[in-house]
């Protein structure tokens, strides 16, 4: 069993897609085992996009992502990671094939839905980097 970090990014709540998105995760048999409405800050967010934190769009990313709270949640089922990232779709929404969440859900390159992990170990520093170890529960079924 494996673990996976998911954002409800702003336009995702502002257009009231959650349920919609949830839905899907649920319908492909993940289980929900933590979850949390929260502000993040933009030191969180600079640990959390480090890796593109020295591009042109970070500034306009991080005012994106702190423009609301947001929520994060924590997946699990059989190779999460992957399936969540198939699920989506790729980065840039209009790249999206329809019947993907960003293809059917988001608008562009940086306003995109939803973040998940991209492997098994960014998934277990970003789940730890969002929730505390008592934040998770092992759930059975
Ligand atoms: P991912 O979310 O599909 O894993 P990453 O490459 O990890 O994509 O980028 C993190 C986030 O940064 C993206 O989800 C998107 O919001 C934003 N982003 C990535 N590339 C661009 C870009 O070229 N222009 C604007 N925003 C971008
Ligand atoms: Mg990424």
């Amino acid at each position: 069993m494996e673990r996976t970090l998911i954002i409800f990014k702003p336009d995702c709540l502002n257009q009231r897609h959650v349920g919609n998105v949830i839905d899907r995760f649920e319908q492909a048999g993940f289980t929900i085992v933590g979850c949390k409405m929260t502000r993040l800050a933009p030191a969180l967010l600079r640990a959390h996009y480090a890796h593109v934190a020295d591009k042109p769009f970070y500034p306009a990313l991080e005012a994106f992502m702190a423009s609301r709270p947001v929520i994060v949640m924590a997946l699990e089922g059989e190779n999460v990671v992957q399936r969540v990232r198939d699920l989506l779709g790729p980065t840039d929404s209009r790249k999206a094939a329809k019947g993907t969440i960003r293809g059917d859900f988001g608008t562009d390159v940086t306003i995109n839905v939803v973040h998940a992990s991209d492997s098994d170990a960014n998934a277990r520093i970003e789940l730890a980097r969002f929730f505390a170890p008592y934040e998770l529960y092992e759930v059975n079924g």
